[in-house]
């Protein structure tokens, strides 16, 4: 049997040998910054720095940001007025991480709001990582959420519209996205309607979190996770080193492990637009059939609070909050921009 005390001096004599000094992250003074995905990012930036300015901990920061679409009832690709699946249910993913490598996340959880503050829940309150569906629902309910029914009207008559043809074609959620519109019903230039929001924050001790949360690819196939909930593929944070999440179509970047890509490739020494532009890259490079449709989007933001954006198809735009200027709007570059 190992010994308290033992424990206790072989944990201080590995960690001196690692030079841990007790947290993972960077250096007291830096620069605090929030990004998100997408122009409705504004809003939810702007949420987050409420507790940034005041010193407050970059993971309450992201929650709190993550809060604001999941019950803009405007927003049908996050949260509380999502479109639903192929059968008509509202499915919800996200996760949250922080800069100690803690982690939560719900996938395909139904009829709570606010799935990122569930996901933090499980990071806070369970041993694991991830809850899906039924076990993510009870245990919602088990933590105090109120359970509602999530599809609205006007997501219900999307829907309908959507079952005439019943088509599913994930193509690019740029600008020009059927995302959140029925087929033939494209909406030029309307990005309120469709994508995930991904959150990442340096808060002013130098600590990094993010989240992400999305009602994933609007008429997927019931039980479809995206890359939303899964860390590594829509979210990944090291405190070390910096945080990436992404948008676009969740196969893909699930296939390359994208936001912890992008981490490492910042690790390897890539600043955050060099390592978003080469994990997109790698993805044309290994679908060349596929990209002039697919959408992949990926935001990175390191220690130093350096920001860097990349997108496949021209129309991803991410917002970018600081001292300076709260309501940052910043077209992305791309492959096709
Ligand atoms: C998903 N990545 O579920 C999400 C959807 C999204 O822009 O970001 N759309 O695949």
């Amino acid at each position: 049997m190992t010994h308290r005390r033992d424990f206790f001096k072989t944990t201080l004599a590995v960690s001196s040998l690692l030079g841990i000094a007790g947290t993972a992250s960077a250096a007291s003074s830096s620069k605090p910054i929030v990004v998100s995905t997408w122009d409705f990012g504004v809003a939810a930036n702007q949420a987050a720095w409420e507790v940034i300015k005041t010193g407050g901990h970059a993971l309450d920061a992201v929650e709190a940001g993550a809060r604001i679409p999941e019950v803009d009832m405007k927003n049908h690709s996050v949260g509380r007025a999502g479109y639903p699946d192929r059968d008509g249910h509202v499915s919800l993913d996200a996760s949250i991480m922080d800069e100690r490598w803690r982690c939560g996340a719900v996938a395909a959880l139904e009829h709570i709001a606010h799935p990122i503050s569930v996901a933090r829940r499980v990071m806070e309150k369970t041993p694991h990582v991830l809850l899906v569906g039924a076990g993510a629902l009870q245990f919602a309910i088990e933590q105090g959420f109120q359970p509602e029914e999530l599809l609205t009207p006007e997501s219900e008559a999307a829907w309908k519209d959507w079952l005439k043809e019943a088509r599913y074609a994930p193509v690019a959620n740029s600008e020009m996205s059927t995302y959140g519109h029925a087929p033939g019903s494209v909406v030029p230039g309307d990005v309120h309607n469709h994508d995930t929001l991904g959150i990442l924050a340096l808060d002013a001790q130098g600590r990094l979190s993010g989240a992400c949360t999305t009602s994933g690819m609007a008429w997927k196939l019931r039980g479809r996770v995206g890359d939303s909930p899964i860390i590594g593929a829509g979210l990944y944070v090291d405190g070390e080193i910096g945080a990436a999440t992404s948008t676009g179509v969740g196969e893909e970047v699930i296939r390359n492990a994208g936001s912890f890509l992008v981490v490492e490739l910042m690790r390897q020494g890539r600043t955050p637009q060099q390592a978003c532009e080469e994990a997109v890259m790698r993805i044309v490079k290994r679908r060349p059939e596929a990209v002039k449709t697919l959408q992949v989007g990926f935001l990175a933001l390191n220690t130093k609070g350096d920001v860097g954006a990349f997108a496949i198809q021209k129309g991803f735009v991410y917002a970018q909050c600081d001292a300076a200027k709260t309501d940052l709007v910043v077209p992305a570059k791309s492959v096709f921009g």
